[in-house]
Order: C-alpha cells, then sequence, then structure tokens
C-alpha cells in the first residue's frame, strides 16, 4: 500500500491535509490514493450544519466539538465558505473560534471556498468527508451557509441535516417557503437569549404539524445558546435519537436501515455525477485540442449550427471518447 495512503488511515494530520489539498487540484495520483482509502470508509456518522450566515453555525460546531471530544470522539470539521464580499474574513473567524482545536489532535479542521462554483454544495466536499472517513474520525461536521442549492447538497453528504435559524431573522417563513423543511432532521434556534426565539421554535413546530404527508421522523425543535455552550447536550441527544431513527431495520424483513438505503443511493449519485463531470471535462479538453471541433464552435456561435442539434450529433461520433484522452490512471 501507497505509505501516504497509510499515514492517513493512521490519522496522521499532515497526510490528511496533503490528501486534500492534491483532491482540490485535482492532481491525478490522487485517484489512486482515494480507491485505497475508500475501502475504509462507512464508519463516520457525518452530520451537516446549515443556515443563514451568522446565526452561529461556527460557534455551535466549535462547541459540539467540545462536546464530543468528551465524549472520547474524534472530529472532523469541514466548513465550506462561500467566500463573498459580505462574508470576507469568516474563514479567519472560524479560526479564532476553534482555535482550541486546532492543537488536538483528535480534530481535523478544513475548510472549503465555495469560490467559482455555480451555487451548491462543492463537489469536494463530499470526497473530503470521504477522506475523515477513513483517517478514522467519528463524527464529521460539514458547516454550510444555506443559501438555496448548498442547503439541498448538504443531504448529499450527510445523514443527519441541522437547519440553523435564529430569532429576528424572520428565516423561518422564508426557510420554510425555501424547502429547507424538507431537508431538515433537526430544527436548532440559536441565540435563545434573544427576544422571540420561543415564537420562532413554536412557529415551526406549528409548520411541522401542518405537514401535508406524515413524516417518518418528526424533526425536533432545539433551543442553544452556542455562544455560551447551552443546550449543546440536548443538540446531540436528538442527534443520536435521529441516528438510531435511521439505524433501525427500515421494516418488518428488516434488511436494510434508512441510513444503508441513503449511503447507498448517495454513492450512486455521486458515481453518476462523476461520469458527468469526467465526460464533461474531457470533452471540454478535446474541443480545446481539436481543429475541427473549434470550427464547430464557430459555427455554433455565428448561427449556422444549432447548439442542440449539434450537440447531439457531436455527441454521436464514434470517435467522440476514443483514446486520444489523457488517462489518469
Ligand atoms: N447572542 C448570541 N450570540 C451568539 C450566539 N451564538 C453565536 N453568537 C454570535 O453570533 C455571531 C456569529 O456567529 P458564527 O458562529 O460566526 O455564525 P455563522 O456565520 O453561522 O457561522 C458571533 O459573534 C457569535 O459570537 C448565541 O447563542 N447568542
Ligand atoms: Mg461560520
Amino acid at each position: 500500500m501507497n505509505d501516504e495512503v497509510a499515514r492517513v488511515l493512521g490519522g496522521d494530520q499532515r497526510a490528511i491535509s496533503r490528501t486534500m489539498t492534491s483532491l482540490e487540484r485535482r492532481d491525478p495520483a490522487v485517484i489512486s490514493a482515494i480507491k485505497l482509502l475508500d475501502h475504509h470508509t462507512g464508519h463516520a456518522y457525518c452530520i451537516g450544519i446549515t443556515g443563514p450566515p451568522g446565526v452561529g453555525k461556527s460557534t455551535l460546531v466549535d462547541r459540539l466539538t467540545g462536546h464530543l471530544r468528551k465524549l472520547g470522539l474524534t472530529v472532523g470539521i469541514i466548513a465550506v465558505d462561500p467566500d463573498s464580499p459580505f462574508s470576507g474574513g469568516s474563514i479567519l473567524g472560524d479560526r479564532i473560534r476553534m482555535q482550541r482545536h486546532y492543537l488536538d489532535s483528535g480534530v481535523f479542521i478544513r475548510s472549503v471556498s465555495t469560490r467559482g462554483q455555480g451555487g451548491g454544495l462543492p463537489r469536494i466536499v463530499k470526497s473530503l468527508v470521504r477522506v475523515l472517513d477513513a483517517a478514522g474520525k467519528d463524527v464529521i461536521l460539514v458547516e454550510t451557509v444555506g443559501v438555496g442549492q448548498t442547503e439541498l447538497g448538504i443531504m448529499g453528504v450527510a445523514d443527519t441535516v441541522v437547519v440553523a435559524l435564529m430569532p429576528e431573522s424572520g428565516d423561518t417563513i422564508q426557510a420554510l417557503k425555501a424547502g429547507v423543511l424538507e431537508i431538515a432532521d433537526i430544527f436548532l434556534v440559536n441565540k435563545a437569549d434573544r427576544e422571540g426565539a420561543d415564537r420562532m421554535a413554536a412557529g415551526i413546530r406549528a409548520m411541522l404539524q401542518m405537514a401535508a404527508k406524515p413524516l417518518q421522523w418528526e424533526p425536533p425543535v432545539v433551543l442553544t445558546q452556542a455562544d455560551r455552550g447551552e443546550g449543546i447536550e440536548g443538540l446531540w441527544a436528538r442527534i443520536e435519537e435521529h441516528r438510531l431513527n435511521l439505524t433501525a431495520p427500515a421494516d418488518a424483513g428488516g434488511y436494510r436501515s434508512l441510513l444503508e438505503q441513503r449511503r447507498i443511493d448517495r454513492r450512486r449519485d455521486e458515481f453518476l455525477e462523476a461520469l458527468q463531470e469526467e465526460l464533461f471535462q474531457r470533452l471540454k479538453a478535446r474541443i480545446k485540442r481539436e481543429q475541427s471541433l473549434q470550427s464547430y464552435l464557430e459555427d455554433i456561435g455565428t448561427g449556422k449550427l444549432e447548439p442542440y442539434s449539434a450537440a447531439a450529433e457531436l455527441l454521436d461520433r464514434p470517435d467522440l471518447l476514443e483514446s486520444s484522452f489523457p488517462q489518469n490512471e
């Protein structure tokens, strides 16, 4: 086995970090490492914490990490930052907030920028979670700013999704409208010290009751005051309940639990995504390289060719995926 892979499996923080950097750089050599690491995944439990900027997600992650460490669990943290002009410096803020954990070898922290991504959760996050899983982390916390598509994307990695809100932000209606109801396994109202927290929690509960279809799991609403570490144990208890609900056999015959099924579906989705991306990258590279394809682009641009039929025609070419491609094996 590759030495670096062995180091990652052993939980070596620097090796984990290097592997993640290679992944971010799309270093072809990392593919074989990921393949080896994949056999050692499935142990970690992944929790997504999503919500609008400023609700206290990072503070919460920090406190929850402290609690998990006390329970003797190791933790991986992935903070996805939109890196927009409005949240500039928030990664630095998170660093300060989580400083005490940077010195703890049982905690690994990584920030991921969403800059240049078309919204949504960066695809790399799934790979990073896999690396942390293989490295033996018991719990992986993924903090994402809940704006539209990113929010939905968290379902693609997290076993339990915690949607964090706070009073006075007027987020309830908006958030539930945006389909947050569908993704939340647990609702969290942070900043419980502020006016209106109870009202907000009651509002969410009322909305859950109005849900048309009976829910297999009714999301609890948890109140916290993250900056003072209040409500963290309660939050963890709800997460554990949700985990137990997911791991119970789905039916009387009970071959697969919901968790197993979710993970199977996710791996399949990921394969299709990988296929899509790889195919697209290869095609783009080829179009860039080949003169005949360049003129195709020109004709599409000037209106000689219609984009959709041209795409279909191109895809029908039998030589399209021939091995003139760089094979990154
Ligand atoms: N009043 C109050 N402030 C809090 C609470 N939790 C976090 N904060 C503060 O809210 C601000 C934003 O927190 P942060 O964790 O960076 O939010 P994020 O953008 O969701 O990650 C910080 O100044 C925190 O100290 C809380 O329970 N009550
Ligand atoms: Mg944050």
